[in-house]
């Protein structure tokens, strides 16, 4: 099967609909930063004109005044085909010959009673909804969810938000017959704002190789001091067919073993989070055997608790990273401890051996 390389692209939120067709063809993405009217505005036009599926994602944007958009572009004249999924059509999804995106938003005041958290049970519906879509349109892979869960790190009913999320997850997976400890896909988690979960996926027809972490003790065999179930994700997932790969990093943090690291000091965090991507990176070639990505070329995003952060975060990135631009959000991260948070991709052509 040919494969098209895939890339993930920053738009910033004024890119008019034309050049969004120039500069190719959009699977999909999101929008950071749904207060913009502009945000809405540039996701209805790159799904209208560039017939990409995009979400909007309710997080405020540190990069651009006006926010940006984070898209995946594939090479090639496409088709892209979009469809929705689901009983209410609550799915919005696109493809191409070898990969497809989707992203659902379900608001989590339409279920459970109004007095208990319902976020394990969104969380579940949300991920049985894109499991049953991935079943159907034969794209069976999921190579990278990302996720945006309101109030993350509050507790309700006796247990941290995030970790009812990791219940509801970790449900779905079972059920879907996935097992959660064999080779999950790559993931991220974060907080938004509003009362809505929002979950994107990037799936494939082929199974992705799971990458993990020397550094880091899998996540999804955390010990139960991080909740009653262990989250469901890899340290990065590795996407070949055809002569392209893909490589996707999850959001990566302050962890080394299953400890966060350098509480209350984010430079110390930066540093640590990008020792952490460099050692994922060199797992990542290893899977691969060969040598097809570095840590100055990736693509990334970054996640910062605290806004009064962001100065000290742009210097420690500049110091480590100089050529690599990193756009920052402000959310809330998955562990009340942890104050920074970063995620990258990037694709490559395969070496093959005549
Ligand atoms: C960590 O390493 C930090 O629950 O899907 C990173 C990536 C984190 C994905 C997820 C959580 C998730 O445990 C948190």
């Amino acid at each position: 099967m040919q494969c098209q390389p895939i890339e993930p692209f920053v738009v910033p939120l004024d890119s008019d609909a034309r050049s969004l067709e120039e500069a190719g063809c959009w699977l999909g993405g999101a929008v950071y930063g749904q207060r913009a009217v502009a945000g809405r505005q540039l996701a209805q036009r790159i799904g209208e004109r560039a017939a990409a599926a995009c979400a909007v994602v309710d997080i405020v944007p540190l990069a651009a005044a006006h926010g940006f958009a984070e898209l995946w572009r594939v090479a090639g004249e496409g088709p892209v085909t979009q469809g929705r999924h689901g009983p209410n059509g609550e799915i919005t999804w696109s493809a191409d010959a070898s990969l497809l995106f989707a992203h659902l938003t379900l608001d989590e005041q339409s279920f459970g009673d109004g007095r208990h958290c319902a976020l394990e049970a969104t969380a579940h519906a949300a991920y049985q909804g894109l499991f049953d879509l991935l079943e159907h349109s034969g794209f069976i892979h999921p190579i990278r969810f990302w996720n945006y869960l309101p109030r993350i790190n509050v507790d309700e009913d006796g247990l941290e938000r995030y970790r009812h999320f990791n219940v509801g997850r970790h449900a779905a997976f079972v059920e879907a017959r996935r097992p959660p400890d064999a080779s999950p896909p790559a993931a991220c988690a974060l907080g938004c704002s509003g009362t809505a979960l929002t979950v994107m996926v990037l799936a494939g027809r082929v199974a992705p190789t799971a990458v993990e972490n020397p550094r880091q003790v899998s996540a999804y065999r955390y010990p139960q001091q991080y909740g009653p179930c262990p989250p469901t994700f890899s340290r990065a997932a590795l996407y070949r067919s055809g002569t392209s790969a893909l490589l996707t990093i999850s959001g990566t943090a302050s962890i080394v073993g299953h400890e966060t690291l350098h509480i209350g000091d984010v430079a110390a965090q930066v540093d640590e989070a990008l020792r952490n991507i460099e050692a994922v990176v060199e797992a990542a070639n290893h899977a691969a055997g060969q040598s097809l990505f570095s840590v100055d070329g990736l693509k990334m995003k970054a996640y910062v608790r605290n806004a009064a952060d962001t100065e000290a975060v742009r210097r420690q990135l500049k110091l480590r990273l100089p050529a690599t631009p990193v756009p920052l959000v402000r959310a809330d991260i998955c562990r009340a401890n942890l104050l920074f948070e970063i995620e990258a991709a990037d694709s490559a052509m395969l070496r093959t051996s005549a």
